[in-house]
């Protein structure tokens, strides 16, 4: 068992460790509070440059009409493969789409396998209206780095 000072240690270290992170902003973490939406694309682009790592940075636009779709997954049948998750007599029929433990999964336009899954029969939309890369000539509302994640502009 360890002793108490040496856990209050440990916690005052962790504590000091996390905070000095806040300070400093992290591992090259970009603060956006104060950067408008014509210097983000900037900023994003230039600490990408001055990382010298190759990422990418993606300006989105918000589209009502792209679709989020709902697709059969990996084992390439509705639900779980050769079972009848929905109990109605018939193995793998689409209404076992999205079944509890199955590896069926949702995707929108920015995620992997996504134009296989709009173009799958057993595949079906559950909604519309998410984030696309803007087309040329469109004001991004935000952005999408793979190393950093999500950028929301600020619309002033
Ligand atoms: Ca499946
Ligand atoms: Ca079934």
């Amino acid at each position: 068992m360890m002793p108490r000072s040496f856990i209050v240690l440990l916690v005052a270290v962790g504590c000091c460790a996390r905070a000095m992170m806040l300070v400093d902003g992290g591992d090259g973490i970009i603060e956006t509070a104060a950067i408008d939406r014509d210097g983000l694309e900037v900023e994003l682009n230039n600490a990408a440059k001055k990382s010298g790592r190759d990422f990418e940075v993606l300006p989105l636009c918000y589209s009502p009409t792209a679709a989020i779709v709902l697709g059969v997954g990996r084992d390439g049948k509705p639900g779980r493969k050769n079972k009848d998750d929905n109990r109605n007599g018939v193995i793998d029929d689409r209404g076992e789409l999205g079944a509890v433990g199955s590896d069926d999964r949702c995707a929108g336009p920015l995620d992997d396998g996504y134009d296989l899954m709009l173009n799958d029969p057993n595949s079906f939309a559950i909604s519309t209206g998410t984030y696309v890369v803007c087309q040329a000539g469109k004001t991004p509302d935000r952005y999408l780095s793979d190393r950093w994640g999500w950028f929301v502009a600020d619309p002033d």
